[in-house]
């Protein structure tokens, strides 16, 4: 495809869309001055994290006007995320005003009634459909939007149809109560508000769709229907996938997985469990049908210079076949080489974006950003991890992964920290435990409970929470739902449940009796005792939304 280029201002996660059209056989063009944007035959314009982020870095790049001028002569345009939002005349996230060339601006979702962001895979519904009057080219007004399939959506923000922008209003989707605006077409203009290149082969099928296609439909062969509201929220759960790795003692990467944080077999030379190795496995579950995949970088406490860090091999090998999300987690931290060169956190997470993560997680950081948040009294300084990556890269790409173990007491009283009735007792019958929350993988704990921490990362700007529970990784005995429970109801963030799956049953009883957004596990998946697609059918069985193993 001669002319294809992208508009890219430097935020997020990109290096997905070039690995997506290249893995369809095209070849993708990055802009790099105002003047590229005229040079263009088609242009896709992704975009993540923050509205007038982007919609500065479009002005002070001179990039505004050439793109308006760029839609203005008919060529063909494909917005995606932020890069669809920024379409609209503004947004409540911003004063910056946007592009302005469709009516509305975008609005917070409401966070009263479900979590927020809205992260995961969902449905659409088309309101336009194509008269079929052998259109030249046979492109479709809906570039293969598929109703039946679902699509990977991260957004706190979104547009609303009104008499006002129906004329431009290609689909809308249902998350909870709100409908809202998903994909927009109008002439040469064509934007989803999710993200194909994270959205499996359906999204794949749509990218392909806008690069082959003609790009252009006439108005006058289009009919639009006005967007129903759903009896049914029609959001899904997400299954995912995770690889715990490090090096073992060969000095192999490999994926291992422990028994409450412990990697090491018990038996003979006490080696480090390899259970296989990273991208490969990343590549079988993304075949299998897994939501999302986070890599857990497990021996990011030692020091490493940024440079030589082997998780960016491995995100850079993955994401060239994984079209699904992906986390990283381990050493988002400032991070200093032997050289004494200082990498401050946002840059460290910067460097994985570039490299093809979605979203970084951070733990022992996590936990100090929080204690020192606490000690002012609440006072933001700007300077933490969360801060900065959420303001660079937006909320939505900043997990927390929490390491808690239980801490029992006979009475609540005992303890100043949050306390819930646990099912199984402590040692010497007590009911009542806290959950502490440790920091370098479990070797240290502190005095702050997850409620603290959860509460306080939710304030400093994170968007996700990653519930690991060392008393039950690697158990197979169910997630601890007391702990999901309180931590669910703490926050309005999603919450993605971890450790201690060991049935298909396990992953009903934690959607049903919490509510989480997601559910995470490792052990059960690496050593093929249940497989993703047992797990994705009992829970679609059993009434809970999800996505369908896409091929
Ligand atoms: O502190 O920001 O550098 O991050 C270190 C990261 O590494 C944290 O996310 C921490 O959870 C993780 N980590 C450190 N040590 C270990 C270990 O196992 N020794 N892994 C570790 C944590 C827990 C989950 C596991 C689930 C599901 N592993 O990742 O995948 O418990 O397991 P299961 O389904 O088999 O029960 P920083």
């Amino acid at each position: 495809m001669p002319g294809l280029y992208m508009l890219d201002y430097g935020a997020g996660n990109v290096r997905s869309l070039v690995n997506a059209v290249n893995h369809l056989g095209y070849d993708i063009t990055f802009v790099k001055e105002p003047s590229d944007i005229a040079l263009a035959d088609k242009l896709i314009f992704p975009g993540v994290g923050d509205f007038g982020f982007a919609m500065r870095a479009l002005r002070s790049k001179g990039y505004a006007e050439p793109l308006k001028a760029y839609i203005a002569s008919g060529k063909p345009f494909m917005g995606i995320c932020v890069g669809m939002q920024t379409l609209f005349e503004g947004s409540a996230e911003s004063s910056e005003p946007g592009l302005g060339i469709i009516p509305g601006k975008t609005l917070l979702f409401d966070n009263s009634t479900k979590a927020v962001p809205h992260m995961g895979w969902n449905h659409t519904q088309l309101l336009k459909e194509q008269l079929d009057n052998g259109l030249e080219g046979g492109q479709a007004v809906n570039y293969n939007i598929d109703q039946d399939k679902v699509y990977y959506f991260v957004h706190s923000y979104c547009a609303r149809y009104s008499d006002e922008n129906k004329d431009w209003v290609l689909a809308t989707t249902q998350y909870g109560d709100e409908t809202f605006i998903s994909a927009v077409q109008k002439g040469n203009v064509f934007a989803t508000q999710f993200h194909p290149e994270k959205s499996g082969f359906a999204g794949l099928n749509l990218l392909k769709s806008f690069i082959s296609g003609t790009g252009f439909v006439d108005e006058k062969t289009v009919i639009c229907k006005p967007p129903v509201k759903l009896a049914q929220d029609t959001f899904t759960r997400r299954i995912i996938a995770c690889l715990d790795v490090r090096a073992n003692d060969s000095g192999d990467l490999v994926v291992t997985k422990g028994d409450q944080y412990d990697v090491r077999e018990t038996e003979g030379g006490k080696d480090v469990r390899n259970l296989g190795k990273p991208v490969e496995l990343a590549k079988r579950y993304f075949n299998e049908g897994a939501d999302e995949i986070t890599f857990l970088n497990i021996t990011s406490f030692r020091n490493c210079p940024l440079a030589d860090t082997p998780m960016l091999e491995v995100l850079k090998l993955t994401s060239k076949s994984v079209f699904v999300p992906l986390t990283i987690g381990g050493g988002i931290r400032d991070v200093t080489d032997p050289d004494g060169t200082v990498h401050p956190a946002f840059e460290v997470a910067g460097e994985y974006f570039r490299f093809g993560a979605d979203k970084v997680s951070i733990g022992s950081d996590a936990v100090y950003c929080a204690e020192d948040f606490i000690a002012s009294g609440g006072k933001k300084n700007g300077t933490t991890a969360i801060e900065t990556i959420a303001e660079a890269y937006g909320s939505q790409a900043v997990v927390i992964s929490v390491d808690p173990r239980r801490v029992y007491v006979q009475d609540p009283k005992d303890t100043p920290h949050s306390t819930v009735k646990n099912s199984i007792p402590g040692p010497n019958g007590e009911q009542y435990c806290w959950y502490q929350c440790t920091v370098k993988g479990g070797r240290e704990g502190r005095d702050l409970d997850v409620i603290q921490l959860v509460t306080a990362c939710e304030q400093l700007g994170a968007g996700e929470i990653l519930l690991n529970c060392m008393d039950r990784d690697g158990t197979n005995s169910g997630f601890e739902l007391e702990l999901i429970d309180s931590v669910k109801k703490a926050v309005k963030i999603p919450v993605i449940a971890s450790s201690g799956a060991g049935r298909v049953e396990d992953f009903v009883e934690v959607f049903e009796k919490t509510g989480v957004e997601a559910a995470l596990a490792a052990g059960i998946f690496h050593r093929r005792e249940v497989p993703l697609q047992n797990v994705k059918e009992f829970v679609k069985g059993s009434g809970v939304a999800v996505r369908p193993i896409d091929t």
